[in-house]
This record gives structure tokens, C-alpha cells and sequence, in this order.
């Protein structure tokens, strides 16, 4: 069902050979990068008709409009399941509180007396926010892309959800419920590729957004990058993963569970255990068989998952050595289920969210735990970070010096304009004393 990669002994290399070592989906965004082109360009050029056209090919169904009216949202709220709008309430509820804190301050630094900087937040005006459609209508994203956006004070917010031919032409009514229980009321019915372009152009009915986020699949991803430096992104997601670092403590039917819990999402999905313990990696492997067995989207999603080249069991002699493993890997999702895993956990250096002990799976943080689901995929936890508030905000640098402050400092700035052979950035300085460099003190 999962493959092993032994790492014992003298196996475990170092930096970059340990990362090539590691189990990784294919998910070439460059390949997909041409194939979405046209499609950005026919939204560009053509607009409301084009999302339209490609709704009616790639989705089945033709559109009147792409805006979807007001009414549509509040029939998917009526109509919405009492357990689950009660579950989203407290998904979001959640959220709003972690949320809430990472709000930054404006800061001044007093450089000198008389020069100051001031660092003040500034949220993205407008932002368009995707939820996929397909096998992935995930209301939870809904909430994972707009509780941050709204507590950064993102002013206007718009949704693109895939048309859906059995609702008519309309996205899944629970995105739309989702939707009319955020208080997000802009939202259009377009998918994939199509609808990052019509953010990032805007057409006849959407006025174009400054950013993009949210999860899709790899025309998402390609068209976010397709419209990179036009428009800001989150990340370009790719398949989930979860790594899970145990010892011979971790329950192996716990550990199994949570592996297949993600590798429910996509037959690309990747789950991977790093452990010390033979004797865990085997009843871990016992335990997928039944646990598997028992459940759902077997064969299309879950079987594919732990059997593909992302997914592995990988045995390290030590947690000191799972560490360096999980460290070079860089998981989205990372579990510790170790003694003393609190203590472990503070070691990570490299992950999108570290879940820790028996008692905080993956899945409670899908869903609420308060904490954020749109992490970074693909080992890019090494230098990125999941969706926040400060995603959405932009810090502006506010300079404010006196005469006296300037002059004080006036020939290190005249000197290096020198050095870098730009006399008119020198210039500037000396033209406010009489085109002379202050003296220094
Ligand atoms: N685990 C996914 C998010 C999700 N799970 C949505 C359930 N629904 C990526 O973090
Ligand atoms: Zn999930």
C-alpha cells in the first residue's frame, strides 16, 4: 500500500541529497503555463463573452450571467443543512479569533531626534478569492480565504466558484451558503484558469482585483503565475500533503488514519511517515489496509495517493535524524506524535502548520481548529507561509526627517551617491543647503 525509503544508518545524506532523497508529487506549473494562456488571453480580450464560452465547454452549461444574483445566496443559506451551517458558524468563529490578533500595529522608530520611520498597514483594496468546484467543493476554504482578508480590512471582496450544471449554472450551493454567511455577496460563477483572469483583467461585470488566492488545481496554479507581477498571489497550491514525525508512543491507528485523511483529497496527495520505529512502521501498515478498506474515495483518490511516488514510510534511526528529515521535506501539514512532542515540535523549522500530539490531527485544523488551511505546498514551507492577515496587508514605510536630521546625516548620503556614481541623488541633498553637504557633526 506505501512504500518504504530506509534512511538508517549511513543512508541519511546531507542538504540538498537528503531533499532529492524524499518522496515529492510531479506537479510541473511551467507545463500547464502554456496551456492556459489562450485562456487568459481570450478573458482579456473578449471578457464576460469568454467566461461564458469556456463555462459552456469545460463546465457544460451556458451561463446568462457570470455575476450570480443575490437571491441565489440567500436560497443556498435557507436551503443549507442546520448541522452544517452550525459547524461553519464555529469554523468561522474560530477563525475570527486567531484571526483577529495577527492584525498588525502601526510602529514609528525614532532613527534619531528628528528622523523617523513609520511603518503603517495597509490592507489590498480589492481581492478575488477562488473556491474549485468539482471533486473539491470545499466550504471550509470559503471560510480559510475570507476570515483573513476581512480581518485585514480588505474593503471589497468577490468569490469565483466553478458553474455547476446540475445547480443550474450557479457554484455549489454550499459555497454560495458559505458565502451568504461570511458576507461576501460578490460573487461569479467561473472556474479554473478563466476565473483568475477575470480577476486579474476584470470584464464587463467584475472589476478587476489587486490579488488572487485561494486554492484550485494546476490551471489555477498555472494562471497565478501567469498573472504574477499583475496582480498579487497567495501561493500556488498543489496537492496536499501531510507528514506525520512519530515514535514507538504514536498510536499506529491514529498515524494511519491521519495519513489517509489527506490522502482523501487527490490521487497527488502526500502522505508521509518519518519514525524511528520499525515496529510502528509495520503496524502502521497493517492498520491502512482495514482503515482503507472502510472508507470512501478508495480507489480514485486514496489507494493512488499512498501508493505514488509521493507518499512513503521513511525509518531514521532517531528523531534527531527525523528531524533533519522533516526539516529538508518542508510538509504543509506536519504532525508530531512523539514523547515529549511539544518540546520536538519546537524544533521544526520547516512547515506550513505543525500539529502536535495525539489530540490535534490534521483534520481538526481542515476544519477548527481557528487555525488557517491554505499552507504552503511543494517544500515551499521553507521559505513561505500559510494564508494570514498579513497576506492582505501591505506595509508602508513613512519617512519624516527635519531639516536638522537631514543635514546630520547628509554626507553618508551625498558620499554613497558618489560611490554608486549617481551625483544627481546628491545633488538632491545639497540643493536644500545651498547646494553645499552640511557639515558634520
Ligand atoms: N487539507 C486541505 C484543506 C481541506 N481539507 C479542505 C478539507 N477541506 C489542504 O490544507
Ligand atoms: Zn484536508
Amino acid at each position: 500500500m506505501i512504500s518504504r525509503i530506509d534512511l538508517r544508518g549511513d543512508a541519511l545524506p546531507e542538504g540538498t541529497a537528503l531533499r532529492d532523497l524524499l518522496p515529492r508529487a510531479d506537479f510541473d506549473v511551467s507545463a500547464a503555463l502554456e496551456k492556459v494562456r489562450p485562456i487568459c488571453e481570450a478573458v482579456h480580450h473578449r471578457g464576460d463573452a469568454a467566461l461564458i464560452d469556456f463555462a459552456e465547454k469545460f463546465d457544460g452549461v451556458r451561463l446568462e450571467s457570470v455575476r450570480v444574483p443575490a437571491r441565489a445566496l440567500t436560497e443556498a443559506l435557507a436551503g443549507l443543512d442546520p448541522a452544517v451551517r452550525a459547524a461553519l458558524e464555529e469554523s468561522i468563529r474560530r477563525a475570527r479569533l486567531v484571526h483577529r490578533e495577527q492584525r498588525r500595529a502601526t510602529h514609528t522608530t525614532q532613527v534619531v531626534p528628528g528622523g523617523s520611520v513609520t511603518e503603517k498597514w495597509v490592507p489590498v483594496e480589492r481581492v478575488g478569492l477562488y473556491a474549485p468546484g468539482g471533486r473539491s467543493v470545499y466550504p471550509s476554504s470559503v471560510v480559510m480565504n475570507a476570515v483573513p482578508a476581512q480581518e485585514a480590512g480588505v474593503e471589497s471582496i468577490a468569490l469565483a466558484s466553478p458553474p455547476q450544471a446540475e445547480f443550474g449554472g450557479l457554484p455549489h450551493p454550499t459555497i454560495l451558503a458559505a458565502c451568504a454567511l461570511l458576507g461576501v455577496d460578490e460573487v461569479y460563477a467561473a472556474g479554473g484558469a478563466t476565473a483568475v483572469a477575470m480577476f486579474a483583467h476584470g470584464t464587463e461585470s467584475c472589476p478587476p482585483a489587486d490579488m488572487v488566492t485561494g486554492p484550485g488545481n494546476i490551471w489555477v496554479a498555472a494562471a497565478k503565475r501567469y498573472f504574477t507581477g499583475k496582480i498579487g498571489i497567495d501561493a500556488e497550491a498543489g496537492p496536499t500533503e501531510i507528514a506525520i514525525l512519530a515514535d514507538s508512543t504514536a498510536d499506529p491507528v491514529h498515524v494511519a488514519s491521519d495519513l489517509i485523511s489527506q490522502a482523501e483529497h487527490d490521487p497527488l496527495a502526500a502522505a508521509v511517515l518519518v519514525t524511528d520505529s520499525v515496529e510502528l512502521a509495520e503496524a502502521v501498515e497493517k492498520e491502512l489496509e482495514p482503515q482503507v478498506a472502510a472508507t470512501k474515495h478508495v480507489d480514485d483518490r486514496i489507494v493512488p495517493a499512498l501508493k505514488g511516488r509521493q507518499s512513503a514510510i521513511v525509518l531514521v534511526d532517531g528523531i534527531e535524524e527525523g528531524l533533519r528529515v522533516v526539516d529538508a521535506y518542508g510538509a504543509e501539514h506536519l504532525e508530531i506524535q512523539t514523547a515529549d512532542a511539544p518540546a520536538v515540535a519546537d524544533r521544526v523549522k520547516n512547515a506550513g502548520a505543525i500539529f502536535i500530539g495525539p489530540w490535534a490531527p490534521v483534520s481538526l485544523g481542515d476544519y477548527a481548529a481557528g487555525s488557517n488551511h491554505v499552507l504552503p505546498t511543494g517544500g515551499c514551507a521553507c521559505h513561505s507561509s500559510g494564508l494570514s492577515v498579513q497576506s492582505f496587508l501591505r506595509g508602508i514605510h513613512i519617512v519624516d526627517y527635519t531639516k536638522d536630521a537631514l543635514a546630520e546625516v547628509a554626507h553618508h548620503v551625498v558620499t554613497l551617491a558618489e560611490a554608486e556614481d549617481l551625483p544627481a541623488h546628491g545633488a538632491a541633498i545639497k540643493a536644500r543647503f545651498g547646494w553645499k553637504v552640511p557639515e558634520s557633526k
